[in-house]
């Protein structure tokens, strides 16, 4: 099966399954995001001068973007072929305003950021498949609140929805790249994701030797394991742009190197399948911990239930049986109890009056006071804060409870004692089998 199948048939599979999950959860299963139903994307970051704007140039094998040592394109470009018709360049109001592109919600950011975005439609082998997007490079944090927008988390966006992150380096300036990649880290799906994101070290060439090289190369992993907080040090390519190096001074090997990131571009798309699933896991994720607020609350609740269920039908039968004589004792009605007229042999329906009526008398008192008081006051404590109901064992699952905390109050106020009977926990089980099972069985048939 290609993969373009694949996607179709896991889309209609997933849609079967989760929707009425989600809909149960009050959350809308935003199914497959808008942005992956646009072409695959390549997202090219790194602080400015790292060699970007260049090495799509070389990808392109067209000058489309302006290179230079300053900061000096400050825009977001998408390049891609023809999609829109008209013009080769097109503005960012015009982007954010088209429904056949996975752009609108970029117009959240400003007048600002609109004006700094802009595609550049472009005939290019490479982009038959894809979409390449130009950044401008982080800088300092003071220049940073100059830009207008929020410059991190409109970088975030865009890693959303790209298939591959390239994160450039250059030998010089090194210091940077780590806002960039806690930006990137922060958004791209915790539990997986690190696939998607490719390291580069660029201009390669201007180390002076082989030392020199050695240092910078060193330098460089320090700092990516200070950033990712792990001793293994992801692949770092390297590369440099051949049409403005001297192939003497090339040492050998480069050349490979090279090639292997340009390679590993041009699979990008291939990446989209998975980067569905990441994006699938990512909502049931949510989802699950909504639900496991839900069910939680009803487990509980239902215990407490049970608890007045029990004393009540005591209760109830003790009155039944014992109930009139107590009241006989007390104010002599009814003159015959219902235990002596049975021991009399003058038992007659008329007897059963009293000890139903102080039976039923008992139910309903205990119903009402488990629905109006224990359950009603069990829900206001819950839908007040609810993180008791959740274990949040590790950051991931606080981070993911700050996020959801309002969806699963917001279900958790809008139970009914009824719900105790609504296959809730039945619900949870299948969110979470739908990740340990179907999932894993996607993945798997991903990989194969
Ligand atoms: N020697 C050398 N210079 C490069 C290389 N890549 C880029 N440059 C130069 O570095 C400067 C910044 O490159 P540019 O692509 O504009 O970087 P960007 O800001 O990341 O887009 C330009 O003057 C390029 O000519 C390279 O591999 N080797
Ligand atoms: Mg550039």
């Amino acid at each position: 099966m290609n993969e373009n199948e694949l996607q179709k048939q896991l889309q209609t599979k997933v849609k079967k399954k989760l929707e009425p999950l989600f809909a149960r959860f009050r959350m809308d299963f935003g199914g497959i995001d808008a942005s992956l139903k646009w072409k695959p994307i390549v997202l090219i970051i790194g602080n400015y001068s790292s060699g970007k704007s260049t090495l799509i140039n070389e990808l392109l094998g067209q000058n489309i973007q302006r290179t230079g040592q300053a900061p000096t394109d400050d825009s977001f470009t998408i390049i891609t072929t023809e999609v829109v018709g008209g013009q080769s360049e097109i503005p960012g109001s015009t982007l954010v305003n088209d429904d056949r592109l996975p752009f609108a919600h970029f117009k959240g950011y400003g007048e600002k950021l609109i004006s700094h975005i802009c595609m550049k439609q472009v005939a290019s082998p490479i982009l038959e498949n894809m979409a390449i997007i130009d950044s401008p490079g982080m800088l300092d944090a003071t220049s940073e609140n100059d830009r207008g927008y929020d410059y991190r988390q409109v970088l975030g966006e865009f890693a959303k929805m790209a298939d591959l992150i390239v994160l450039m380096f250059d030998p010089h300036k090194a210091g940077t790249i780590k806002e960039s990649y806690e930006v990137i880290r922060n958004t791209l799906p915790e539990k997986s994701g690190e696939h998607r994101l490719v390291f580069v070290m660029s201009r390669i060439d201007e180390c002076d030797s082989l030392s020199d090289f050695t240092r910078s190369y060193g330098t460089l992993c320090w700092n990516m394991s200070q950033m990712t907080g792990r001793k293994d040090i992801p692949h770092i390519f390297l590369t440099y742009a051949p049409s403005l190096v001297n192939t003497g001074r090339l040492l050998d090997g480069w050349p490979q190197e090279r090639e292997e990131l340009i390679e590993k571009i041009k699979r990008a798309p291939s990446f989209r399948i998975n980067h569905i699933l990441e994006d699938i896991d990512r909502q049931v994720n949510e989802l699950q911990i909504v639900a496991e607020a839900v069910a939680e609350f009803l487990r509980r609740a239902g215990r407490v239930y049970w608890k007045y269920a029990n004393i009540t039908l005591l209760v109830s039968v003790l009155l039944f049986l014992f109930g009139d004589v107590l009241l006989n004792q007390l104010l002599s009605v009814p003159e015959n109890t219902l235990i002596n007229s049975i021991r009399n042999g003058q038992f007659s329906l008329l007897q059963l009056v009293v000890p139903l009526l102080l039976a039923s008398a008992t139910i309903l008192i205990g119903s009402l006071s488990f629905r109006r008081i224990a359950f009603r006051q069990m829900q206001k404590k819950a839908a007040a804060n609810g993180s008791d109901l959740v274990q949040l064992e590790s950051d991931y699952r606080r981070n993911l409870w700050r996020k959801m905390g309002d969806k699963a109050r917001e279900n958790l106020a809008a139970l009914t004692v009824a719900d105790l009977w609504r296959g809730y926990s039945r619900s949870l089980a299948r969110i979470q089998n739908f990740l340990t099972q179907d999932l894993k069985k996607y993945y798997e048939r991903v990989v194969n």
